[in-house]
């Protein structure tokens, strides 16, 4: 398998602007780019395998540039849902700060920002020198504009595939960008860009698009939300134990797809995985390798010991294991039941509607299967006050071997 094939093989290649672009990518070494507007402080799971396909093609020779669209953040790629809010000035230095800060740590990639080629350029030679050379009718042909005409789309968002495009032209003429790549949201804005370096440039100009299909989960929805929401790639918004979490719950339709798309795994480490989902699969092997190794790559190998730390104390119920901030985490997305503080064990578990009865919570405890934060309570007169707290006013219940709760005293 050469370099292009295994891109095929991982899921990675949806289209190419030309058949020479896989000779491109197997055989020269070339400048390109891929863009991301700062809508938010973080980048989400849903850009990772998009900036793991720049880091795959930077390890095979290719220089990545990394643009973060400070103007076109002002305006907002066109999307199918509907129009944008606007963000403020403020709110754009700030998302456009953070992912700097984010990608340069991450991946440490050369970074561009469109303002600075936009941002003092007039009305009158926009209209000049770039709006001249897009013809309405062809704009009205992409997807991304075809599927707002009926609900509206303002001549703002409209216009925004010409500022994408004069930034491949700029990258084109000052750094020798020959090759942008995108999710296949991005087909239109990276063929349109094409089309204007040809009319400025000359139709013999060798430059190249290449789109990936977009990630979905099993019932072809789109993937990186958790029930908590978006899933940041920012420790701060996504804790690593929530990311690991929310990969290790991966479906077992999907669990390879991700692999071969979301990892530097081997082709021969994906194929024994995908060989024990079959054989094995109660193991969650396939799951446990996905979650490793992004949390890992995200977040560090101390980051991932304390996500499988607090994984394991909750599976075992060896909850005085953990720290502070493994506590917090734990508790984070675990449902919350309010509760008085200072009830016999038996109250309690009944006012938490744990048990439905005085009588079945006596039977549990006399059973030896009631633990409040990883002790075994036997004592039906125990106590259950401010003191019994685990991390800030919250008690962890468990019951038997598989029901945690997560108590809030108040
Ligand atoms: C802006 C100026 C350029 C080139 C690209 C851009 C951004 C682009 C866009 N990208 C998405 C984003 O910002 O909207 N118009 O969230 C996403 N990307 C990547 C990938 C993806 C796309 O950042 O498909 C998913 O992650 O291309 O939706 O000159």
């Amino acid at each position: 398998m050469n370099f292009f094939e295994e891109l095929k093989w991982r899921g990675l290649i949806n289209d190419v602007t030309s058949p020479e672009v896989e000779d491109v990518i197997n055989n020269q070494s070339v400048t390109f780019y891929i863009g991301t507007d700062p809508t938010a402080d973080s980048l989400h799971i849903g850009h990772y395998s998009s900036l793991l396909m720049a880091k795959r093609l930077e390890q095979h020779g290719h220089h990545p540039i990394m643009l973060v669209g400070g103007a076109t953040g002002f305006i907002g790629d066109p999307k199918a849902t509907g129009e944008r809010n606007m963000l403020t000035p403020e709110v754009l230095k700030h998302n456009f700060d953070a992912l700097h800060e984010q990608i340069s740590r991450l991946w440490g990639f050369e970074m561009v920002n469109n303002l600075d080629w936009t941002g003092n350029l007039s009305v009158i030679d926009f209209l000049r020198d770039y709006g001249k050379f897009f013809n309405v009718n062809y704009m009205l042909n992409k997807e991304t504009v075809k599927k707002r005409l009926d609900s509206g789309i303002s001549y703002t968002e409209f216009s925004y595939m010409i500022l994408q495009s004069l930034d491949f032209l700029t990258l084109y003429q000052t750094k020798n960008c020959v090759l942008q790549i995108g999710g296949q949201d991005q087909w239109g804005n990276i063929t349109s860009g094409l089309e204007l370096i040809r009319k400025k440039c000359g139709a013999d100009v060798k430059c190249y698009g290449l789109t990936m299909p977009l990630i979905t989960k099993a019932d072809g929805t789109k993937f990186g939300k958790s029930e908590s929401g978006t899933v940041w790639l920012d420790a701060k918004k996504t804790s690593p134990y929530e990311l690991y979490q929310f990969l290790f719950n991966t479906e077992d339709a999907k669990v390879i797809e991700y692999l071969k798309k979301l990892t530097f795994l081997s082709v021969d480490e994906i194929n024994a995985l995908e060989e024990s989902l079959k054989t094995e699969p109660h193991k969650r092997l396939a799951q446990k390798a996905l979650a490793e190794e992004v949390v890992r790559d995200l977040h560090g190998q101390e980051e991932l010991d304390s996500a499988l730390r607090i994984t394991n104390a909750l599976f075992k119920g060896q909850l005085q294991d953990l720290d502070e901030k493994e506590r917090k985490s734990a508790v984070k997305n675990m449902d919350k039941i309010e509760c008085e503080a200072g009830l016999n064990l038996v109250d309690f578990l009944i006012t938490t509607k744990i048990a439905s009865s005085k009588r079945e919570a006596r039977e549990w405890i006399n059973g030896n299967s009631i633990a409040i934060n990883g002790e075994k309570v036997k004592d039906v007169d125990y106590v259950v006050s401010m003191e019994s707290c685990y991390v800030d006013n919250m008690v962890i219940v468990r019951r038997g071997k598989k029901n945690n709760y997560c108590v809030v005293l108040k």
